[in-house]
């Protein structure tokens, strides 16, 4: 068996040209070149007025990253891809009927994500029917009426299964949800779980809720922060302005990651007079260069060290005593780590790790951030709940300037998950669903990301609901998702942009088009506002404010309420009434999920409000134990075979996950194109390979299936040795459905074992 991904037919990468990475981040060029995408997409007075409403306290939410807004909002309260992210959804293209009858289903197939994407905003929804090359308009009534015949042919409402991507607002989430469970299946899989799925397992275990521990000010307030597998520069770009004030109030810096990122060593502010014509700041006090996969060896090497320290408050016994259990067995695991296999795993030396030892002795208080680069390994969650041990040990959990953050990635993912995207609810949620809306809703566990390609796979399940996002791209092993997809009766995708989920579609496929966070959403009762919970659980109200794009859009909110009138014959719930209004959705909302008490005055207020946490604001550990749980993690150094490199699969600073809005990666030096593998000279010379040459990337994996994905450039590169980078989407090719983290589930795509051979 083999599987394999050449490149499409309009990539073009003649104009490629690598360059010095760069040593510092944002700054003049950042905001230039995120002005340029703007007014090109459109025009320049749009733009201004657009851009001038993000992150405002009236205006929408970006729709960038989760990162928080903060107290302080500048008027320029965006950032470079938070302007790039606005551009695109903001864009004066559109994709009409004449686009559709122009190009089959097929041709679309052909194209790149990055030509897919620059098409246009979608205008009006489409089917392409049974048997049909086209897509060709259809009525909301029709295509409500399809979905709805098609779901209640299922002999079981199991053999659907209903995506959401972490866009989607907390009003349309929860609508979306009720409707899924009140139809019978908790197949709610969810980008989450190829994302930060991992955090979410091993903390809600540890201190008992997945989600992290510390408010903005609680940067300004840590003598210490860890940015651990995290490039915040092209990803949460706002951070690295909380990074940049930590400094100045003297906060140390340790930076984690096999890439020295720019973002990572110096920022210049742009909207600070120094940052123009000055170096900027320094970011990280320590760059660890650590091999992929090497955290969680680091992490036991400092628990062990705390643990053996000499210095009388290394560790604090009294919260340990009071706060958590299980340090009995931590104790004795972590003296029994093996210092060589420390090494080995992290490609550190002991001297770079004692040095680390001192950052952290000298910290009252330390703050753990990190993002894809700890998720998306095998080791994932042991990784996760080893950063937990770490912190527990000095009692850095539920007080100033300390705790557990995980950088969430899409602007709403957070919120998603607690208003009950997901395929394991628990009891609780499911109980107070009941109470609410008086039905039964189904308690076994739904099917997860991976388990819906299986499903899909398998011809278990047959109908797919796409909430946003684009699956087909976004998912592992992409020759065997695609043919799973192709496998179901219908597959719906709710969007904003075509993508290629639309060109991969089942027997009988719709594109219901729905209006972005810049637009605005008006309803029966007059102007809709939603809301949206950030990666510190601060809620607030996002409001568009351009337009809509096309007068036939739906909100999701009503698109969710459309497909549940349709679909439910005897519905526990008024759907017509959450669509005219979303204060009613709002106040369900309030009945149900802890927290949200008094939800429609509150969100009103200027600021929204903040999330309750038991352990950040009370050290409450509401887990099984009652207390924060010290862990047991067995340390398996992941080993290479001779002449293979282990490749993580990362973002360009030209990207917002699978769109992709240009060609460069600015802070790494690469210009117009990207196929190119990042590889440590080191390990080219070992190969006998040369910087500039072409490779394919080929991923060996225990099941045999040979995975391809042709014609790499190969560039020299300061990464760590052993390791190679190269761009997703193209490389989830190389991904293998079965590798995918412990407990969590998440495809390992930071750690895939290839070797590089030259292209004939
Ligand atoms: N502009 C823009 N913003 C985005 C996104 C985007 O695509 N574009 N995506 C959004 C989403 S959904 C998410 S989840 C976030 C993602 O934000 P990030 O997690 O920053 O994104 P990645 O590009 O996956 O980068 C992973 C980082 O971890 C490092 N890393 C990889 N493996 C390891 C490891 O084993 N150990 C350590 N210590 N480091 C490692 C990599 O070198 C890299 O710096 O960004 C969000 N924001
Ligand atoms: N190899 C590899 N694979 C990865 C990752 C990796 O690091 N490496 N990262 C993973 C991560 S962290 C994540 S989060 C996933 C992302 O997975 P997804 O969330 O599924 O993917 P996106 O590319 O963010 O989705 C983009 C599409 O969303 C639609 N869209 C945009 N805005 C809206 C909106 O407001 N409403 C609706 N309905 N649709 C909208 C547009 O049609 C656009 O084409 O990818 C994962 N895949
Ligand atoms: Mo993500």
């Amino acid at each position: 068996m083999s599987s394999r991904e050449a490149p499409r037919a309009d990539y073009d990468d003649s104009a490629l040209e690598v360059g010095k990475p760069k040593e510092w981040a944002a700054g003049v060029p950042g905001v230039a070149a995120a002005l340029r995408d703007s007014y090109e997409q459109m025009g320049v007075r749009r733009a201004a007025l657009t851009l001038l409403r993000v992150n405002q306290k009236k205006g929408f939410d970006c729709p960038g990253c989760a990162w928080p807004e903060g107290e302080r909002r500048h008027t320029a309260e965006f950032c470079e891809n938070g302007a790039k992210a606005v551009a695109e959804e903001a864009t004066t293209r559109r994709v009409t009927r004449d686009f559709f009858a122009e190009h089959t289903v097929d041709e679309l197939g052909e194209r790149s994500d990055m030509w897919l994407g620059q098409q246009g905003r979608l205008t009006e929804p489409m089917i392409r029917r049974a048997g049909s090359a086209h897509y060709e308009p259809v009525s909301w009534d029709e295509a409500f009426g399809l979905v709805a015949t098609e779901l209640n042919a299922l002999d079981s409402p199991d053999r659907a299964a209903f995506y959401t991507s972490g866009r989607t607002s907390n009003e349309a989430a929860f609508a979306y949800q009720l409707f899924v469970r009140a139809f019978g299946t908790n197949n709610l899989p969810d980008c989450s779980n190829m994302c930060h799925e991992s955090s979410g397992s091993a903390l809600t275990e540890t201190i008992g809720i997945g989600k992290g521990s510390v408010l903005l000010d609680d940067l300004r307030k840590a003598d210490l922060i860890f940015v651990v597998g995290q490039n915040p520069g092209t990803n949460h770009p706002r951070m690295l302005s909380a990074l940049e004030d930590a400094k100045r109030a003297g906060t140390r810096i340790v930076a984690v990651n096999p890439l020295p990122e720019a973002g990572l060593m110096r920022f210049k502010n742009p909207q600070r007079p120094s940052g123009v014509a000055g170096k900027g700041t320094a970011l990280a006090d320590r760059f660890l260069q650590i091999r992929l996969n090497g955290d969680l060896a680091l992490f036991q090497a400092l628990n062990r060290m705390l643990l053996e320290s000499d210095d009388p408050d290394a560790v604090d016994r009294a919260f340990l005593d009071e706060h958590t259990a299980g340090f009995a067995a931590f104790e004795e695991h972590s003296r029994a780590l093996d210092w060589d296999q420390v090494l080995e795993a992290t490609g550190l030396t002991r001297d770079e790790i004692a040095a680390t030892l001192g950052d952290v002795l000298a910290a009252k208080s330390i703050v753990v951030c990190w993002a894809m680069g700890l998720t998306q390994h095998r080791n994932s969650v042991p990784t996760i709940r080893e950063v937990v041990n770490f912190l527990l040990l000095r009692g850095n959990i539920g007080r100033p300037g300390a705790g557990v953050c995980p950088v969430r990635g899409h602007s709403n993912v957070q919120g998603d998950r607690t208003m009950g995207i997901f395929e394991r609810p628990r009891p609780e949620f499911l109980d107070a669903l009941a109470a609410e809306f008086g039905f039964e809703p189904p308690r076994a566990h739904g099917l997860d990301v991976v388990d819906t390609i299986r499903a899909m796979r398998d011809g278990k399940v047959r109908v797919f609901v796409g909430m946003g996002g684009n699956f087909i791209r976004a998912t592992p092993d992409s020759a065997v998702t695609e043919a799973a997809m192709r496998r179901c009766r219908l597959t719906v995708q709710v969007s904003t942009k075509l993508n290629r989920s639309h060109a991969v579609t089942g027997g009988q496929a719709l594109i219901l088009p729905t209006l972005g966070r810049t637009e605005r959403d008006v309803q029966a009762t007059g102007a809709q506002f939603v809301s949206v919970e950030d990666s510190m659980g601060m809620v607030h109200a996002s409001r568009g404010r351009l337009a809509p794009a096309s007068p036939a859009l739906k909100s999701e909110v009503a698109i969710v309420c459309g497909l549940a009138r349709a679909t439910l014959k005897d519905s526990p719930a008024d759907w017509s009434a959450m669509e005219d209004d979303y204060d009613v959705v709002r106040d369900h909302i309030s009945r149900v999920v802890p927290g949200f008490a008094d939800f429609n005055a509150r969100v009103r207020g200027p600021a929204g409000f903040t999330l309750p946490h038991a352990p950040r604001d009370e050290r409450r550990f509401p887990t099984a134990t009652g207390k924060a749980n010290l862990t047991v993690n067995p340390l398996e150094v992941l080993r290479v075979p001779e002449g293979r490199l282990l490749l993580q699969t990362v973002r360009s600073h030209d990207q917002y996950n699978t769109t992709i809005y240009g060609m460069d990666d600015r802070y790494r030096g690469v210009r117009a194109g990207r196929r190119v593998v990042f590889v440590n000279p080191g390990d080219l010379a070992a190969l006998g390979l040369a910087d500039g040459g072409t490779v394919d990337l080929v991923s060996e994996w225990e099941d045999g299936v040979e995975r391809r994905a042709p014609g790499f450039r190969l560039v020299a590169y300061p990464t760590a040795r052993g390791c190679a980078a190269a761009y997703f989407p193209e490389t989830n090719v190389l991904v293998p459905l079965d590798s995918t983290a412990q407990v969590s589930n998440t495809p390992t795509s930071k750690s895939i074992v290839v070797r590089l051979e030259p292209a004939v």
